[in-house]
């Protein structure tokens, strides 16, 4: 099968599609404002470092960037959004009058450039086809990435994303940390109620990790069956003892009856462990937090363990 959208579902995500414009010329801001407000939801910043704020705090789909700028020109702004997780998936292209960066510009991380003055109808349609390759990146990553029952990440995500925030931790020093956790009780939950109440459950229990995590670099994956496993970067073991009584209490919170577990209630069961930096591999630290989660178990259930 085809992985594409349906025609009208491709309009329509174009529609909603966010672009960012940066430049330092109120001018060049609104020309280009006004060509492409009637397509996609614009906004705009005027300098690079407000743009960096922007693209982390409400990421658009793609970025126009001048480059002649005060304080960080173009390039640099390129460069920053290019070397941070957060941002580096967000397509650049160059609007600029100056002819001789274009390498520049292809070295920094853009997917393109468009010279001024600007024809609008060869820049709306340049966007345009940047935004539609976007849109089937992010499709194939939701497929990819995405557990279906649950709608948090998979396993697969685990994997690959682990790795780099373990070498980042311990390329700046820095901690992050992981909790393992484990529904409890779950196999006679299925067993009196049904695996069909049993996979709502386990979609609620998911969506609940997840709206319990505060942090934009914060993430939940499904690790196995009924497990799951919560990364948090830059957090340290005061942090992470707090995010994981959070989601202890927000599960038990639920209210979701549970007739054979003695709190009465589903309830969750999490390890936690801080990367240390004498971790070579990333199974170090889950294999700490695994420990602790059995531990959790071992203690009574719907409890924390570090
Ligand atoms: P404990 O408190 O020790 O964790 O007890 P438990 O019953 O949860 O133990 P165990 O880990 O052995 O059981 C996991 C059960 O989770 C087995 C299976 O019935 C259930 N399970 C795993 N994946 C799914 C799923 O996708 N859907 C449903 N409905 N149940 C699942
Ligand atoms: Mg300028
Ligand atoms: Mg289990
Ligand atoms: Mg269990």
């Amino acid at each position: 099968m085809p992985l594409n959208y349906a025609d009208s579902d491709l309009k329509l995500s174009l529609k909603t599609s966010k672009v960012l414009i940066v430049d330092d010329q109120l001018l060049s801001i609104i020309v280009l404002k006004k060509i492409l407000s009637k397509h996609f939801i614009v906004n705009t910043a005027n300098s690079g470092e407000e743009a960096v704020e922007i693209c982390k705090s409400n990421t658009p789909d793609i970025v126009l960037l001048d480059i002649s700028m005060d304080g960080i020109c173009g390039i640099e702004t390129c460069l920053k959004l290019k070397t941070t997780t957060q941002t580096q998936d967000i397509p650049v292209i160059f609007v600029t009058s100056f002819e001789n960066q274009e390498e520049d510009c292809w070295e920094a991380g853009a997917v393109d450039f468009i010279q001024k003055p600007i024809n609008p109808e060869t820049l709306y349609r340049r966007v345009r086809a940047h935004l539609t390759i976007k849109l089937q990146h992010d499709l194939l990553s939701q497929k990819v990435f995405l557990d279906d029952l649950t709608k948090v990440f998979n396993r697969r995500y685990f994997d690959t994303h682990i790795n780099k925030i373990q070498l980042s931790a311990l390329r700046e020093n820095t901690e992050y940390a992981l909790l393992l956790m484990d529904i409890d009780y779950f196999k006679q939950y299925n067993d009196i109620y049904g695996h069909v109440e049993g996979d709502v459950v386990l979609h609620l229990v998911a969506q609940t990790i997840a709206n319990s995590l505060q942090r934009p670099s914060d993430f939940v994956a499904r690790y196995g069956g009924e497990e799951f496993v919560v990364v948090l970067p830059h957090t340290n073991e005061e942090g992470a003892r707090c995010v994981a009584e959070k989601i202890k209490n927000n599960i038990y919170g639920l209210g979701v009856l549970h007739k054979y577990s003695e709190f009465e209630f589903v309830t969750i069961s999490i390890g936690g462990a801080t990367l240390l930096q004498s971790d070579e591999g990333n199974m170090d630290i889950l294999q700490r937090a695994d420990k602790k989660m059995y531990a959790a178990k071992a203690q009574g259930r719907n409890t924390v363990c570090f």
